[in-house]
């Protein structure tokens, strides 16, 4: 692009703050926009310097520009045995979300994240180390940090204007924002995971006070480059910074192009932010999927499943039952906002539009239906490409020609059954919604599904029991505190160890976690019919051959026909020192070999008590006292009621 491709150059905005700004347009009608939009746009051209104002329309045409740019360029390739799909490869040192640089912004520390005992005592809030529950930043600290990142960080290139919606636009639910991004990718990929669109706009025009997130995004690569970029995948990968500023429903993302890290309508906004949002509004910003579920008799429920980040969400949302008669249909896989109507019920909508699921481990026999949804119309970023033109990753072994010669993540030749993987282990997919064939037809309706099941879950190889249901909404929210799993690759960590997970949202806890409970514990009021709550553990092992106890995936239906039952009122359960277990035979194992129940719903003393010891000391260091009395007096009874196993 050269001077000639400006169409409209915007001499005289005026900033919030004093001053005024030059904006060259390069496509759109920049003094259309809402008054509160234009003043964003002017601030952030003024700090980040681009030589273009692109404002984006969300049309195909569109879409079909920036693809070929990014296919001319190298960064997209499109994959010749797929219908209109691209596959990617990302700089190496970006493949996942970032947590440790990943920052909220308050005045107070406590604000943020809980002062547990761990972080008593010090005479600053700047000198208190980060917990395990959110990273704080001060203002200061994030004004002189992005000080040293931003300003001109867009120079040479375009900044596109994205409006976006999350949850149906205009619908009561619904929040819109607006990404400023200086990568192509970002706006492909925010096309599909969120409704980009131009009503957009009206949306911000007609609310009070011209309400959007502001979401800033840079991948830090002024032109000319300073650096060598690799995979045509322009970053700054050492200074990557993603902080949220909850108080002026902002956040501004540096130096990195993937996933959570750079679409930041997914984890900053729906999560992070939202989760102020709904703490001021009355409603709840949860890392859940949302299915339904038709029984035999033809009666369908909706559930809201929270597990971490790449614990099987997608897998379980898009289930294939594997008992007859029983019909799963999704309205999404990992973002649930969810409030109380005026007759008491809770109801939940899917505030994206897309997946962005995690690719190695589904394959067709895992998840068909993600499979099938991911044929067309799909980015793929970071798995291996076949010579023919199709996507392959780990999981994928028995699907394909075992001599198809396959290019790996970071671009070697490799056929499966060679040393070293073909895709990273968070390579993901990112597909429209709408396309999936079991999309439930009320997915996008403004008011929601009403949910009558929420289930918390992890990876727990040992101890934890297939099922068990709370005693009442508080022990609910204690065992949602509680959640632990496995570390997986979706973020930095390493995998293999058990770790704490509370409610499956410790990286994207918008506030202090102890108020985020207490929230929680107020929802339940009179009037309001409250969901039961249950914890599942797909991933118990055999102690004996480290094998998995139960098979998981579409037999994952017998549970959920187990929480039909009791949601329905039926005797089919026993109580346990953890909560309601099932009868023994009350799960349909008809057809499954050797499900060994005993092991299955065992509770060793032992391990329990430890557990429970553990929690205590993790919410007393971490939480201290900012947690519920509540939620310490459930641990407690769960103590005492362990004691007697
Ligand atoms: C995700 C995550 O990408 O949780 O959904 O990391
Ligand atoms: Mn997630």
């Amino acid at each position: 692009m050269d001077s000639k491709d400006i169409i409209e150059e915007v001499d005289d905005v005026t900033l919030p703050e004093g001053g005024v700004v030059h904006v060259p347009v390069v496509k759109g009608f920049f003094l259309e926009l809402p008054l509160k939009v234009q003043e964003f746009v002017a601030t952030y051209v003024d700090l980040l310097q681009p030589k273009g104002v692109y404002i984006c329309d969300g049309s195909e045409e569109e879409e079909q520009e920036i693809a070929d740019k990014l296919v001319d360029r190298g960064l997209l390739i499109p994959l010749k045995g797929m219908e209109k799909c691209f596959a990617c490869r990302t700089d190496p040192k970006d493949v996942a979300r970032v947590e440790n640089k990943t920052f909220i912004v308050t005045e107070k520390r406590s604000e943020t994240v809980p002062t547990g005992k761990k972080y008593e005592g010090y005479k600053d809030d700047t000198e208190i180390p980060h917990g395990m529950l959110g990273r704080w930043m001060s203002r200061s600290v994030a004004e002189e940090e992005m000080a040293s990142r931003l300003p001109g960080s867009m120079r040479g290139r375009v900044m596109y204007i994205i409006p976006f919606s999350m949850g149906p636009v205009g619908g009561p639910a619904s929040k819109s924002g607006v990404q400023i991004t200086d990568f192509n990718y970002v706006i492909l990929s925010m096309r599909i995971m969120t409704r980009v669109t131009p009503e957009v706009w009206d949306a911000i025009e007609e609310s009070p006070d011209q309400e959007f997130v502001q979401c800033i995004h840079t991948i830090g690569a002024p032109r000319p480059l300073q650096r060598k970029v690799i995979n045509h995948w322009p970053d700054d990968a050492e200074h990557i910074m993603i902080a949220h500023f909850p108080l002026q429903r902002r956040v501004i993302s540096y130096g990195s192009g993937y996933g959570g890290n750079s679409l930041l309508g997914k984890k900053c906004f729906a999560l992070r932010i939202a989760s102020c949002m709904a703490r001021d509004e009355g409603w709840l910003a949860e890392h859940m999927l949302i299915m339904s579920v038709t029984d035999r008799k033809g009666v369908e429920k909706f559930f809201a499943a929270a597990f971490p980040s790449a614990c099987g969400k997608t897998n379980m949302a898009m289930m294939t039952p594997s008992i007859p008669g029983f019909k799963v249909q999704v309205i999404g896989d990992d973002i649930a906002w969810m409030r109380f109507d005026s007759n008491g019920q809770l109801r939940a909508i899917n505030p994206e539009n897309g997946f962005f699921g995690v690719a190695p481990g589904t394959n067709w026999k895992t998840n068909p239906v993600a499979m099938q949804t991911a044929q067309k119309n799909t980015i793929f970023t970071n798995v291996g490409i076949t010579d023919d033109g199709k996507v392959f990753w780990e999981g994928m072994e028995k699907e394909i020609d075992p001599n198809t010669s396959i290019t790996t993540w970071t671009g070697e030749k490799w056929k499966i059954g060679m040393e070293g993987k073909a895709a990273h282990p968070n390579s993901r997919f990112c597909v429209p919604a709408s396309q999936c064939p079991v999309i439930h037809p009320l997915w996008e309706h403004p008011d929601g599904v009403p949910i009558s099941g929420i289930i918390f879950g992890g990876r727990r190889p040992r101890g934890v029991p297939l099922v068990f249901e709370s005693f009442d909404w508080k022990h609910g929210v204690m065992i949602g505190a509680a959640l632990k799993s496995e570390a997986t690759a979706a973020a930095e960590h390493k995998a293999g160890g058990v770790m704490h997970d509370p409610m499956a949202m410790r990286p994207f806890f918008g506030y202090n976690f102890g108020k985020y409970l207490d929230h929680w514990l107020s929802m339940d009021q009179p009037g309001r019919q409250l969901p039961k709550i249950f914890h599942v553990n797909w991933f118990r092992l055999d102690q004996k051959t480290g094998k998995f106890l139960w098979p998981g995936f579409g037999d994952n239906i017998r549970v959920v026909d187990w929480m039909i039952k009791r949601i329905d009122g039926e005797d089919v359960a026993v109580e346990s020192p953890v909560g309601w277990l099932p009868k023994k035979g009350s799960i349909d194992t008809s057809g499954l070999d050797d499900v060994n129940w005993d092991e299955l719903f065992s509770l060793p003393k032992e391990y329990w008590m430890e557990d429970v010891e553990e929690t205590k000391s993790f919410f007393e260091d971490e939480v201290g006292k900012d947690m519920p009395q509540a939620v310490y007096d459930e641990l407690e009874k769960l103590k005492k009621r362990v004691q007697t196993l």
